[in-house]
């Protein structure tokens, strides 16, 4: 006889994040480092519109695949990498404990997200450079206090050092299985179809494309 929850459980889910944030918040080494292990290096890559990262991951026996848009900050291409604030079921706002400038524009980070994004998004405020104390401008009640007010979970993460990287997405992915769990929508939608991530990805690198004709 078949068993309909086992079968439930076993299935694979392609799950969408985006990280925002200023330029030089640590979007990329974050990315990097929980997919590649690759930790920071003094060479700066800006990233240019958009980067993409992906991972599969097996939680309480379902397999999901993981695919992070790694957004650029700097301002010139915010036309572009605003184009992707839509499909994204789970972000992560990025701001460095060490530059306030970095986290007085959250805000408006949000707000563009929460404007565009039609997938009940849920967010994650990540503040980096956690190994750097002594230049630390943003004291953890701040911006946990930040992180209540709009209902963010909030982690500090290091990719000199990784701690916290980890953490910081299995925090996400777990909401995502509680999202599955009740029957999302947004995310069961997505997924009728869960085999065929390579399209996924064209049909994101067409609204690339659109974005940078316009
Ligand atoms: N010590 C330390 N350095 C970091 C950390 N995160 C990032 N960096 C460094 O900060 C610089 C910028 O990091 P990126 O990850 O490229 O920043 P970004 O947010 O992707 O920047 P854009 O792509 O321009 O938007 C790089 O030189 C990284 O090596 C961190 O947690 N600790
Ligand atoms: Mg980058």
């Amino acid at each position: 006889m078949s068993n309909t929850t086992s079968h439930q459980e076993s299935k694979s889910y392609k799950i969408k994040y985006i990280i925002v944030g200023t330029a030089g918040a640590g979007k990329s080494s974050l990315g990097d480092y929980y997919v590649n292990r690759k930790t920071v290096t003094p060479i700066k890559n800006i990233t240019v519109y958009i980067d993409f990262f992906s991972k599969k991951v097996k939680i309480n026996n379902k397999e999901l695949t993981i695919h992070i848009w790694d957004t650029a900050g700097q301002e010139r291409f915010s036309t572009v990498t605003r184009c992707y604030y839509r499909d994204p079921v789970g972000v992560f706002i990025c701001f460095s404990l060490i530059n306030r400038n970095s986290f007085d524009k959250l805000l408006t980070y949000y707000n563009d997200v929460q404007n565009i994004n039609n997938r009940g998004a849920s967010f994650t405020l990540v503040g980096t450079f956690l190994d750097k104390p002594k230049q630390r401008c943003i004291n953890k009640e701040e911006a946990e206090k930040f992180a209540a007010k709009y209902k963010m979970k909030y982690i500090e993460i290091s990719s000199k050092t990784g701690e916290n990287i980890d953490e910081c997405f299995e925090t996400m992915n777990n909401i995502m299985c509680n999202r599955i769990d009740n029957f999302d929508s947004y995310i069961i939608c997505d997924n009728e179809d869960a085999s065929d991530n390579l399209d996924d990805m064209e049909t994101d690198r067409m609204i690339l494309y659109k974005c940078c004709q316009q």
